[in-house]
């Protein structure tokens, strides 16, 4: 076994691949230009019908197999290098046995980086993590360093492999999502800025523990060379920025939905205010934004309903940005960008409205945490909560206690709705209470707002934000929020009618 250190080192390298979905497809043509011979593995036979095996292409070999097979196969394959998908969890066989070979992992986010470095080193990262809220940042980020005049693509976890985009080397600097997944088998990564947003329970099982989730969280500030953003509303993003490992230099730069003192960002009446970066910072801050400039993110595009989450994003996006010369030459860029920023589909996006009710689709909101981020917003007793699902063994109570204010009425779907009926009796009593049958997709979401249509009352808000995976009624979080704007626009086209 010979060891890899740049990406020269892969022309004639035998380099693993496990998973063959977006992640290992991506990895496996930038391999193949850099010469490496390819064996490919995934414990789902049909995805292996998307390499072609043999003579003329990067790909020497394919299998398929349960989790074990496909370890003890990597463990005898002779491999220089294997790079892991992120769905490969870190406590399961492949990990394990790699570790146990002494065979060197990457995730496909350590492949680009270096790629990155061997081929535009001059090209910078800001990377984002946490539990809620890095796509959206991610997107404003994104959209910021746009307005301030780079191509600065929005990557990652977002769901377009970074190292696909490195390997076009077209862009100028690089927005990267990053799960803790991905930052598991991340090791040279030395982004430019780095920010954790938040941290709560979730993804458990892959990482074994909340300790291990928590120290995957934190390596996304290892080698931060100017910035380090952490959330001062949450102390484990602070004692994660003390603990690492950065460059010397690097600033330690807090957010807060209250005043900023220096170095933070913050929020003073309705402006997003920075005195991190600003020069004279310690007498003084600027104004960067307004909360105008994210009203079109709001239920019904009025700034006063606007999620505090969504104002947090957008000040961690900032203190991320302005780390970069060219958004510091030009800080209209952060307000630009923010009014250019559209949120990805499912993400409480208002997809009608009429009535006075307005219907919002936060189909993302697939865990406790976002559902409640999303609700928060909303003024008392108004929402008609459609809400159930997979919730993955997620007590559902705390959520509906922290909502409770909130809601006219919840309606529920889900296949085995019992727990979160039992927890809406118990922490929501008063709240009117309708139960959708399970069935086909199309009839649970035509069910679900039929029944909300009743129950809302104009000024309100019919908001999907399900706490739960879509996977036990739906096909995907993509499909139920489909379903739901294609309902709620009949429902309201009908009643106009
Ligand atoms: N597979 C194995 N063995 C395993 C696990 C998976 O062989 O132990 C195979 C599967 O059979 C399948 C392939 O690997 O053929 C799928 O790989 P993957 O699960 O790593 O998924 P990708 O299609 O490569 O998508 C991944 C991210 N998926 C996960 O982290 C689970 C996508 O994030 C990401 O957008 C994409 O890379 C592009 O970078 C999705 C996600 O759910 C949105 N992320 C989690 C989250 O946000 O909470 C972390």
């Amino acid at each position: 076994m010979s060891s890899i250190d740049v990406v020269a080192d892969l022309a004639g390298a035998r380099v693993g691949v496990v998973g063959l979905g977006r992640t290992g497809l991506a990895v496996v043509d930038v391999l193949g230009a850099y010469g490496a011979r390819v064996a490919v593995f995934d414990t789902r036979e049909e995805a292996l019908d998307d390499v072609r095996v043999g003579p003329g292409g990067p790909v020497v070999s394919a299998t398929a197999g349960s989790d074990e097979a496909v370890a003890a196969a990597v463990g005898e394959a002779d491999l220089d290098l294997l790079v892991v998908s992120p769905g490969v969890p870190a406590t399961g066989p492949v990990l394990r046995r790699a570790e146990r070979e002494g065979l060197e992992t990457w995730s496909e986010i350590e492949l680009a980086w270096r790629l990155q470095r061997a081929t535009r080193p001059e090209v910078p990262w800001l990377v984002v993590t946490g539990t809620d809220g890095k796509t959206t940042t991610v997107g404003m980020l994104s959209a910021m360093m746009g307005a301030a005049g780079l191509r600065a693509p929005a990557v990652g976890n977002i769901g377009v492999p970074a190292v696909a985009v490195v390997a076009e080397g077209r862009a100028d600097a690089l927005a990267v999502e990053l799960s803790s997944f991905q930052l598991h088998t991340t090791r040279t990564l030395s982004p430019l800025a780095a920010a954790c947003l938040n941290v709560a329970a979730d993804h458990l099982d892959w990482h074994g523990g909340m300790e291990a989730y928590t120290a995957d969280k934190a390596r996304v500030y290892a080698r931060a060379r100017r910035a380090a953003v952490y959330n001062l509303a949450d102390a484990t993003t602070l004692a994660m920025v003390e603990g690492a490992d950065v460059v010397e230099g690097c600033r330690a730069i807090g957010f807060t939905l209250g005043a900023p003192t220096p170095g933070q960002l913050g929020l003073v009446a309705d402006a997003l205010v920075d005195r991190a970066w600003y020069a004279d910072r310690r007498r003084a801050g600027r104004e960067l934004a307004s909360l105008d400039d994210l009203a079109h993110l709001a239920p019904g595009g009025r700034a006063d309903r606007l999620p505090p989450h969504l104002v947090a994003d957008a000040l961690a996006a900032a203190a991320l940005a302005l780390a970069h010369e060219a958004v510091e030459a030009r800080p209209g860029a952060v307000a630009e960008g923010l009014r250019a920023f559209a949120p990805g589909a499912h993400r409480i996006a208002t997809v009608a409205r009429g009535g006075g009710v307005t219907w919002v689709d936060d189909s993302k909101a697939t865990n406790a945490h976002s559902a409640r981020a999303a609700l928060s917003g909303l003024p008392e007793g108004g929402c008609v909560w459609i809400v159930g699902g997979d919730a993955k063994g997620a007590d559902l109570r705390p959520l509906v206690a922290a909502v409770r204010t909130r809601l006219r009425a919840a309606v529920v779907i889900g296949a085995e709705p019992d727990r979160l009926l039992a927890a809406l009796e118990q922490e929501a009593p008063g709240v009117s209470v309708v139960r959708v049958p399970d069935g086909a997709p199309e009839e649970v979401m035509e069910g679900a707002v039929r029944a909300a249509g009743r129950l809302a009352r104009p000024g309100d808000t019919v908001m999907l934000a399900p706490a739960a995976a879509s996977w036990d009624q739906f096909r995907s979080y993509a499909q139920r929020g489909d379903l739901f704007a294609a309902a709620a626009a009949r429902l309201v086209e009908a009643a106009g009618a």
